[in-house]
């Protein structure tokens, strides 16, 4: 990237672009810390509404970036898609064509937009990789959101095609960290779980975990993705996606999930499961084969010493935090 460059994170304010921000601010390496004349631009929804042309507009005439990670989508764990199929579709459609159209309005030299594991085929070998996203319908659960996320691949060879832009895109599995989403009933499993054992030690009542326990998840500490992010942005040179999550030996189970969040609080209460609630996915399980292959010894945060991490974080800015 040339020295001077402006780089905007949509959704600058959610759980990956603060984690970028806490990278571009405290990491001091040469390959993940903010370089000489950089300047990093984090959005959030008040700066304007991406579903919105106009805004959008607004917002590429402002700053004028030279590079943007496009975060900035409509969000949320199994419960709240299984609720808002249209709207995880409709939104982040809106969204995407108006962040991507004013990239190639405003000659924008490279974006790397995010995908995620969860949007591949239901139906398919394992591990799942990057060319197996397009290779048949998503998990029932959340095929707006999937479908919608999907089209940022189709957008990108598109614009590539006809315009040359270099817009690419990373498959992120699923995500934990500081500020995230910690609401009862939208939110991901790992903060949504969180937060009820917290509440569950609190008030010494029960705590539940929806489902079985039984489905497999790969997870990947904000901070370690963002990173990856960082190293997107200024090395990968494919159009086409990335994945970037742990080793397929890392999966852990939703049980094992709990477990380290009732060690990380240290509750000793009652701990069940309410398997009435859908397991949504059993597995997604993906291989970072390709990005072993770019970044062979990147180390990823330790799960428990991640999840300890991050619930202090939620502990220390509970009156604060997204719930
Ligand atoms: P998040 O915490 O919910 O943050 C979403 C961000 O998007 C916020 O900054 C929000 O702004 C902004 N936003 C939402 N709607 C907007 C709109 N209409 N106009 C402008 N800004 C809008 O989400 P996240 O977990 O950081 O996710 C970041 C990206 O990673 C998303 O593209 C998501 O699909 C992807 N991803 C997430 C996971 C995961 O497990 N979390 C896994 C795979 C991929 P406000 O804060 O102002 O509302
Ligand atoms: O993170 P999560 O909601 O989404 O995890 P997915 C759902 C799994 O965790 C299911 C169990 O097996 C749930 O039964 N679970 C247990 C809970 N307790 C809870 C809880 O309190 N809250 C939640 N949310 N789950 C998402 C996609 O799939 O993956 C999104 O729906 C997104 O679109 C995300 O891409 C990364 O991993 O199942």
């Amino acid at each position: 990237m040339s020295s001077e460059s402006v780089i905007l994170v949509t959704g600058g304010s959610g759980l990956v672009g603060k984690a970028i921000s806490w990278v571009i601010e405290n990491d001091k390496s040469e390959q993940f810390g903010k370089k000489e004349g950089e300047k990093w631009i984090f959005l959030t929804s008040k700066d304007g509404d991406l579903r919105k042309l106009e805004d959008t507009k607004a917002i590429f005439e402002k700053y004028r970036p030279t590079h943007v990670i496009h975060l900035a989508a409509l969000v949320g764990g199994l419960f709240k898609n299984m609720k808002y199929k249209l709207d995880f579709l409709r939104d982040n459609m809106l969204i995407n064509d108006n962040v991507l159209f004013m990239a190639k309005e405003f000659g924008v030299k490279k974006v790397v937009s995010c995908l995620s594991t969860c949007i591949f085929p239901d139906k398919t070998s394992y591990p799942i990789d990057e060319t197996m996203v397009h290779n048949g319908p998503p998990h029932e659960s959340n095929f707006g959101y999937a479908h919608g996320k999907r089209m940022i691949d189709v957008y990108n060879r598109a614009y590539h095609d006809q315009f040359g832009c270099n817009f690419t895109s990373v498959i992120p599995t699923n995500i934990f960290g500081p500020h995230d989403n910690y609401n009862l009933e939208d939110s991901h499993v790992l903060p949504g779980l969180t937060h009820k054992c917290y509440l569950a030690k609190k008030e010494g009542k029960p705590f539940v975990v929806s489902g079985t326990g039984k489905p497999l998840r790969q997870f990947i500490y904000s901070r370690d993705l963002a990173k990856l992010f960082i190293w997107t942005l200024r090395e990968y040179k494919e159009i086409d996606p990335i994945i970037l999550s742990v080793g397929e030996e890392d999966e852990v189970s939703i049980k094992d999930v709990a477990d380290a969040i009732v060690k990380a609080i240290d509750f000793k209460g009652d701990y069940s499961f309410d398997t009435s609630r859908a397991d949504g996915q059993y597995k997604k399980t993906a291989s970072n084969a390709k990005l072993r292959k770019y970044l062979p010894d990147f180390k990823f945060t330790p799960f428990d010493v991640a999840v300890k991490e991050s619930v202090e974080w939620f502990v220390e800015n509970y009156e604060t935090c997204r719930k």
